[in-house]
């Protein structure tokens, strides 16, 4: 079958599963929230990697459907696992282009988070740099609506798509999410340190929280810790993982 139609059938069984990987505040040594992972797990080909199916999700339209979805999901899920915990979490969802020039998607996120009688705090949305600054005119009233909200607005792979920092300064943001090219070799290349530190301490300057990803060894970890990169997420504390295991995840880093 053409994997366009694989899509859509996937899409009417709700076959999508949806995976969580923890963000952690080192200082507090706690796992403050969870960044959404969408997974295909297909009967043939086995977990398809959204690098696959999410650019074809876009191109066809599908990207609607499916982020509805992952939306749902997510929120379903944190609202039962905030039950289980004294200090609420965030869910961080990805966001891709034609997710953002949806006019309807502020009420959609409103609706949704009534249903699952959320804090709008408990939901952030991740969107790509380069994705914003390609359609800053569409996405930009749209971005205003969802913050007043009350949902925070992450920039993803920050670093890494030409961002001015004069949009920065218009923008309804609240963290940044340092990409993970630049936390690679932060043990053996000092321009990565520059790169690092100079967004951490922009980003304090500005009031925004600042996200390390990809983090995977404690020589990198002991780095963000000097370049006042206060929240990490990566494999070594853990790799995305389903709700099923989420706690043990938790318990194991706190
Ligand atoms: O988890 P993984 O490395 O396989 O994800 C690959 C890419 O797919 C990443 O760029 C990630 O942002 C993107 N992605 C994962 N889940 C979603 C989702 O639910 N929606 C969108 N738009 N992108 C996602
Ligand atoms: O594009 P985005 O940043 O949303 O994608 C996150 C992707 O990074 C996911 O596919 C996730 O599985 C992957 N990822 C998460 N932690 C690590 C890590 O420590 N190392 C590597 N190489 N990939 C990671
Ligand atoms: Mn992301
Ligand atoms: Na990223």
């Amino acid at each position: 079958l053409e994997l366009e139609t694989e899509l859509r059938e996937a899409l009417q069984d709700r076959s999508f599963e949806v995976w969580y990987q923890p963000q952690v505040d080192l200082q507090q040594k706690r796992v403050v929230g969870f960044e959404a992972l969408v997974r295909w797990r297909h009967a043939q080909r086995g977990m398809v990697s959204p690098a696959e199916f999410i650019p074809l999700a876009e191109e066809t339209g599908l990207i609607v459907e499916l982020g509805h979805q992952v939306l749902e999901q997510a929120c379903r899920d944190i609202a039962v696992f905030n039950t289980s915990r004294n200090q609420p979490g965030y869910v961080a969802v990805n966001l891709s282009p034609r997710q953002l020039k949806d006019e309807q998607l502020p009420d959609y996120l409103d609706a949704l988070l009534s249903q699952h009688q959320l804090l709008p705090r408990c939901l952030e949305l991740e969107i790509t740099e380069s994705t914003l600054m390609d359609q800053m005119d569409q996405s930009l009233p749209i971005l205003h609506r969802i913050e007043q909200l009350g949902i925070a607005l992450s920039i993803d792979d920050f670093g890494t798509g030409y961002s001015s920092l004069s949009y920065l300064k218009q923008l309804p943001v609240h963290s940044l999410k340092i990409d993970r090219s630049f936390v690679q070799d932060v043990t053996t290349d000092r321009d990565d340190v520059a790169i690092v530190s100079a967004i951490s301490a922009m980003a304090a300057k500005l009031n925004l929280d600042v996200v390390a990803e990809g983090v995977e060894q404690v020589e990198q970890l002991q780095i963000l810790r000097d370049c006042n990169c206060n929240l990490v997420q990566g494999y070594y504390f853990s790799p995305p993982v389903p709700f099923e295991k989420l706690l043990e995840a938790c318990n194991r880093i706190e």
